[in-house]
């Protein structure tokens, strides 16, 4: 054996050795992350044909199985490789049960070259497993390992809770299909622009044709095991009598009939009478004892307080511990943290759970935009804390009225709220980057990470942006400030984020990859290939006045500025006020024209 068959064989044998260990497990991509996972290196080659061991005891598991079916749609009785897909104690993953977590939602997850195994908790945890199946599948591959897994925190979702357009009916199916993907098992809708959802409608029933769609979505719901939650807003102009009682019930049961299962009552943003804590709970009360135990499979009662963030309480908080006095105990109450606008950390769920006797239901006020319209919140997901868990029971997320641009922030919602303490936001931000376009992820990461800072605002919530180039556009700033000349270095990392910036818009302008989000997303491309090409133009005048050519300077310095000005009347007649690129780049860039135009 000469020396280089030596080290070979070392080297395999060394790497059989991780494999086995788990060191050399591959880097995991999937998301939300699981709680334990060992994949090992290598995949495993799907057979055409596999033998489906399934219980299928009543119709628990069929949204797992159509799922699996989907994925997989070779089943043949007489294949070696086997699927068992079965719940605690059922026959087809008896020998597993030891391995499913005792949790709700668990389950745990084998592929290996003999079979897969999908033993779960529950039918929900069974359909998880499907998903994480689905994540380690492509092109006929699966990856091999072993996923133990459980959500730590119970319910994850959505709040369609935005002021503005309405989500579309497609767009809403397809936010519940992107929760089942996502393991988030509650949407909540309560557009605050649905006149049938506040007023002046909420009495009347919905018209036919919305009726049917409410039907449709709390069916698609049902087979992403999502709790379809409808919200009402009742209360800027409610009567704290009978007849509006009995009119909210009867709401109630008229949309019950299209199948939906969860309802919510949102007090938010009234004033009035309709902001009594004792009449609110009696109502919720009364809505709890005589329909929802009535009925008896719809879920707990949810409800928006009136002062739900910190900054909302009166005094000394007697409101909420009035609704948490009054209020049966299996109902919810939503907080959005100590503003209404925040991120959330344990104080704030020991605030608020301590004046109510329950843990909060966060409804978390990002990534919507409602307050500052102009701006995309595309950029990574930070700032929440990682020890939430035992203060909360659900954490859902108020979106943008942009439903596919959402997704990114969404997914990463999910992850978070799935695992918080492992939660790593950069990763997290770049997983959802490419599960959005994954053959154009580098260009929309760049887009993404120029457009996240929502502007100066009234909840003072601010995010980092272009976090890539600031340290570059410090320096070229501040080299021109002090002695004029451009720091070369900084200057070429500048140029090149700007020719980056006008290639990814004209990629994903001319992307067939994801047409609902990069057409949504049309009058940003538009304002940031202008930013791009602004910036360029912005460097090409600061050289030629580093080479004392003053008049081509000139020249270029009013290009810029006609760049500049297109980029203040971006946006369309339907999207008015596009801003992009406004915390860093655009003022540095600007800075650094006015410094040539002043001479
Ligand atoms: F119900 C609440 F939890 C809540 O957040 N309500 C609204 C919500 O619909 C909206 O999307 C969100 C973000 O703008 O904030 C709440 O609406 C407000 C908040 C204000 F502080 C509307 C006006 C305000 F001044």
């Amino acid at each position: 054996m000469n020396r280089l068959q030596k080290s070979y064989t070392l080297a395999a044998a060394l790497a059989a050795c991780l494999a086995w260990t788990g060191l050399h497990a591959q880097e995991t991509t999937l998301q939300p992350l699981p709680q334990h996972c060992r994949l090992l290196a290598d995949s495993l080659t799907l057979p055409d044909g596999y033998r489906l061991l399934a219980d299928t005891t009543g119709q628990a598991l069929s949204p797992a199985l159509t799922c699996l079916h989907g994925l997989l749609p070779g089943t043949d009785g007489t294949a070696s490789f086997e699927i068992r897909l079965g719940l605690k104690g059922d026959a087809s993953v008896r020998q597993y049960d030891d391995r499913i977590p005792d949790r709700p939602e668990g389950y745990y997850l084998r592929t290996a070259p003999d079979g897969i195994v999908l033993a779960a908790a529950d039918a929900r945890g069974a359909f998880y497993a499907v998903q994480t199946l689905a994540q380690m599948t492509a092109h006929g591959k699966v990856a091999a390992g072993e996923v133990t897994d459980y959500p730590d925190i119970p319910f994850r979702g959505i709040v369609e809770g935005f002021y503005g357009t309405p989500w579309s009916h497609e767009a809403r199916l397809g936010q519940i299909d992107f929760c089942g993907r996502n393991k988030m098992n509650v949407y909540i809708y309560g557009p605050k622009d649905d006149p049938y959802h506040s007023t002046p409608h909420w009495r009347q029933p919905y018209p036919d044709d919305k009726a049917r769609q409410l039907a449709e979505l709390a069916d698609r719901a049902r087979r992403n095991h999502v709790i379809f939650y409808w919200a009402i807003h009742p209360g800027k102009d409610i009567r704290w009598d009978e007849a509006d009682r009995d009119l909210l019930l009867a709401k109630l049961e008229t949309v019950y009939r299209c199948g939906v299962r969860g309802f919510a009552v949102f007090f938010d943003d009234i004033t009035g009478d309709g902001t009594r804590a004792d009449r609110q709970a009696e109502l919720l009360n009364y809505i709890d004892r005589h329909f929802v135990q009535v009925k008896g499979d719809v879920a707990p009662l949810i409800i928006c307080p009136t002062e739900y963030s910190k900054s909302r309480v009166k005094g000394n908080g007697e409101y909420l511990a009035t609704l948490g006095r009054l209020l049966n105990p299996g109902i919810q109450i939503m907080w959005t943290g100590d503003r209404v606008v925040t991120t959330i950390d344990r104080a704030t769920l020991q605030y608020v759970g301590s004046l109510t006797g329950r843990k909060a239901y966060v409804w978390w006020n990002y990534p919507v935009s409602d307050y500052v319209r102009p701006h995309l919140l595309m950029g990574p997901v930070y700032g929440n804390a990682p020890d939430v868990a035992s203060g909360l029971t659900a954490f859902v997320a108020n979106p943008m009225e942009h439903a596919e641009a959402s997704k990114l922030a969404l997914a990463s919602i999910a992850d978070y709220a799935w695992n918080p303490d492992a939660y790593d936001s950069d990763r997290s931000w770049h997983l959802s980057v490419r599960r959005l376009m994954p053959l154009h992820a580098a260009s929309l990461e760049t887009f993404a990470a120029h457009n996240a800072d929502p502007g100066p605002n009234g909840h003072g919530f601010r995010r980092q942006e272009s976090e890539n180039i600031r340290p570059a556009l410090q320096s070229l700033c501040a080299s021109v400030a002090e002695h004029g000349t451009p720091d070369e270095d900084a200057y070429r990392q500048v140029y090149e984020e700007c020719r980056r910036i006008v290639v990814a818009s004209d990629l994903l302008m001319a992307a067939d990859e994801n047409r609902p989000l990069t057409d949504e997303i049309a009058p940003w491309l538009a304002c940031f290939k202008l930013t791009g090409e602004y910036g360029l133009e912005v460097l090409r005048a600061l050289r030629l006045r580093h080479e004392g050519q003053a008049d081509a300077c000139r020249e270029a310095c009013r290009h810029a500025r006609a760049l500049r000005n297109l980029i203040g009347r971006a946006g369309t007649d339907s999207k008015p006020g596009v801003k992009c690129a406004t915390l860093h780049l655009l003022p540095s860039l600007d800075i650094l024209l006015e410094r040539c135009e002043g001479q």
